[in-house]
């Protein structure tokens, strides 16, 4: 029961090379049938430690773990890219923006009340805040296709029954949408994204930003709030598709897990 409960206390403050560190302690210390009291004692004394250490340590954003393996996404992300994407160019902007805010009053705030209040003109924090936020929002609208619920003709997901009313109101049609966004994705110039957004009343709108810039930063043309985007930066697609990014964007509508999509318009509907 010890051990249980150090395991639950440690998992939720402590790294996996920290938490399994301490397990073995205690694992040695339960095997010695030592008494529950010097267990919980020796116990204590490392949690004091490891808080220490860990406050020691603390960044105010930290790279979110993907919800799926690397390969996942194959044959439309592939592994390499995916792990470059998120192991390099993610945790980039992770550490930059902590960098950018360390020792600031942003350093406790979040992520999107950063972005509501940003100075378009402060740009290590408009790129890297921007960074940050972007790439969670990619990496929790997408989902391996094995997991999908396959409808017409090629197999695709299609979007939940609500989000589906949404988009045919707003847009005519489901392919009217694709298409809408494709041509937004494809028409960036340079680097940037485009988004799928919600406003308060559940309509739908489409647009696209540069860089790392995203619709809930003041002033850069979008006015409500994204509920899907797609990163059309060459580093999301050059190993595996070269400069044929209209086929990247294509393989896109394979992956995208509507039914989160959904919720997070939900969300914003209240
Ligand atoms: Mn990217």
């Amino acid at each position: 029961m010890t051990q249980t409960l150090s395991s639950g206390i440690l998992s939720y403050l402590f790294d996996d090379k920290i938490k399994v560190f301490c397990l073995s302690l205690f694992q040695s210390v339960s095997n010695s049938q030592k008494s529950l009291s010097r267990i919980i004692e020796i116990s204590r004394y490392f949690v004091v430690l490891l808080l220490n250490i860990s406050n020691s340590n603390t960044m105010a954003f930290n790279l979110p773990q993907l919800p799926y393996s690397y390969d996942a996404l194959e044959p439309h992300f592939d592994a390499e890219t995916m792990k470059i994407h998120h192991t390099k160019h993610h945790a980039a902007y992770t550490a930059n923006l902590n960098a950018a805010i360390e020792n600031t009053e942003l350093a406790n705030q979040s992520i999107e009340e950063i972005l509501a209040k940003l100075d378009l003109e402060n740009k290590a924090l408009r790129n890297n805040a921007g960074g940050y936020y972007n790439h969670n929002l990619f990496w929790e609208s997408l989902c391996p296709e094995g997991q999908l619920i396959s409808l017409g003709s090629p197999p695709e997901r299609h979007p939940v029954s609500h989000l589906s009313e949404a988009i045919n109101s707003s847009f005519g049609s489901y392919e009217e949408f694709k298409a809408q966004f494709s041509k937004a994705a494809a028409s960036v110039f340079g680097s940037g994204w485009a988004w799928l957004c919600s406003s308060k009343d559940g309509t739908l709108c489409i647009c696209s930003t540069a860089n790392q810039d995203n619709p809930l930063m003041p002033g850069v043309g979008c006015d409500c709030t994204p509920i899907l985007g797609l990163d059309v930066w060459e580093h999301a697609y050059y190993l595996n598709y070269q400069n044929r990014r209209p086929d990247y964007i294509a393989a896109f509508f394979n992956i995208i897990d509507w039914d989160k999509i959904e919720k997070r318009r939900q969300s914003i509907i209240g």
